[in-house]
């Protein structure tokens, strides 16, 4: 069986290790979010793709979610030493070796799809993981300070003002110039279900399917999502903050609507949200907290197995 997933970072990454154990045997690609990419420091540094990478290639720190396991801060401390920054965001050590590594390819001409094939011959991550694009998109925030009215790219408005200033509006900017990196187009027309892993839908997934060509492409496919938010909240992270500065309510209805009935075939909901219907949507409730690899397998099963039912 073929599957593809867009997946953002922490997210993507929990529900892909689950579904490498629930469908040991299909072939997975997995179309990763590059919104939330860089630079600093003159490196590419691209979170969403090496959160699934590490997770996958049994290199993340678990608690965090984010960046390296043993993770030491010798050269953060150093730039700091000289006044370099930023200091808000926290790029480690063993971090940094995947950043210099990805910006010598990039300087010398590779796509990032091609840098990102590279890395992962190191990690293994036992899926096909793609950029949405070989192109530069990066998610801006649009926000109102004693600075005035200005934007700020989404790693400052995430990291360091933990979305606490309201968004007054969120673009992905080169999003509508891009074109979907070789092979994703393929991959989702080859596919015999589309999954949508519980990931933020503004800044993970409606970045991708910002991409021309991809949301048409994903709509020719059986797909079946599973919702981030559970009751009135996410379960992780302020997706909360995203949702509300694109006027949508913070809600797995909601989430499910934003998307589309165009879009979507089932909507996986928790079971606190039982009462959830979507039109032109088959919702079913299960216990929706990835909290083992074992329970996580499971909403990874009951996804594909409603998708194989909807097909
Ligand atoms: P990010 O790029 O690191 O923000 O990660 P993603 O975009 O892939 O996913 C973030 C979303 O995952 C958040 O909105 C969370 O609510 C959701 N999430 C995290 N853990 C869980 C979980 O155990 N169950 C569900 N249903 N959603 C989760
Ligand atoms: N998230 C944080 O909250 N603080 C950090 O200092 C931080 C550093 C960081 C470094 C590398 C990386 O791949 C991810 C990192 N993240 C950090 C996570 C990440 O930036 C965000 O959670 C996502 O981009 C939001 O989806
Ligand atoms: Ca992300």
């Amino acid at each position: 069986m073929k599957i593809v997933v867009l997946a953002g970072g922490i997210g993507g990454a929990r529900f892909l290790r689950g579904l490498r154990s629930a469908a040991p045997d299909a072939e997975i690609t997995v179309i990763g979010n590059t919104g939330d990419d860089i630079s600093l420091f003159g490196l590419r540094v691209c979170p969403d793709l090496d959160t699934v990478m590490y997770t996958l290639g049994g290199g993340i720190n678990e608690e965090q979610g984010w960046g390296r396991a043993d993770e030491t801060f010798t050269v953060k401390e150093e730039l700091a030493a000289y006044g370099v920054g930023p200091g808000w965001f926290g790029l480690g050590d063993r971090d940094f070796a995947t950043h210099i590594v990805r910006t010598q390819m990039l300087a010398a001409g590779y796509p990032l799809s091609a840098v990102t094939e590279a890395l992962c011959d190191r990690w293994k991550p036992g899926v096909r993981l793609i950029p949405m694009t070989d192109d530069q998109v990066e998610t801006h925030v649009v926000i109102q300070d004693e600075k005035g009215r200005r934007a700020i790219h989404f790693q400052e408005w995430w990291v360091r003002l933990r979305a606490s200033v309201p968004a007054l509006s969120i673009a992905a900017i080169g999003a509508e110039e891009s074109k979907p990196a070789p092979g994703v187009l393929e991959a989702i027309e080859a596919a015999d279900v589309v999954l949508f892993p519980p990931s933020n839908p503004v800044v993970s997934i409606g970045t991708i399917l910002a991409v021309p060509g991809i949301r048409d492409a994903v709509a020719t496919r059986t797909v079946v999502g599973v919702s981030p938010i559970i009751g009135d909240a996410p379960v992780r992270g302020m997706a909360d903050a995203c949702l509300t500065a694109i006027g949508s309510e913070t809600s797995a209805r909601a989430v499910a609507e934003l998307y589309g009935p165009g879009l979507l075939d089932g909507w996986l909901v928790d079971d606190a949200d039982a009462e959830v219907r979507v039109p032109g949507v088959e919702v079913r409730p299960r216990p929706l907290l990835m909290t083992d690899e074992e329970a996580t397998a499971a909403i990874a099963r009951a996804a594909l197995d409603l998708a194989l039912e909807l097909k």
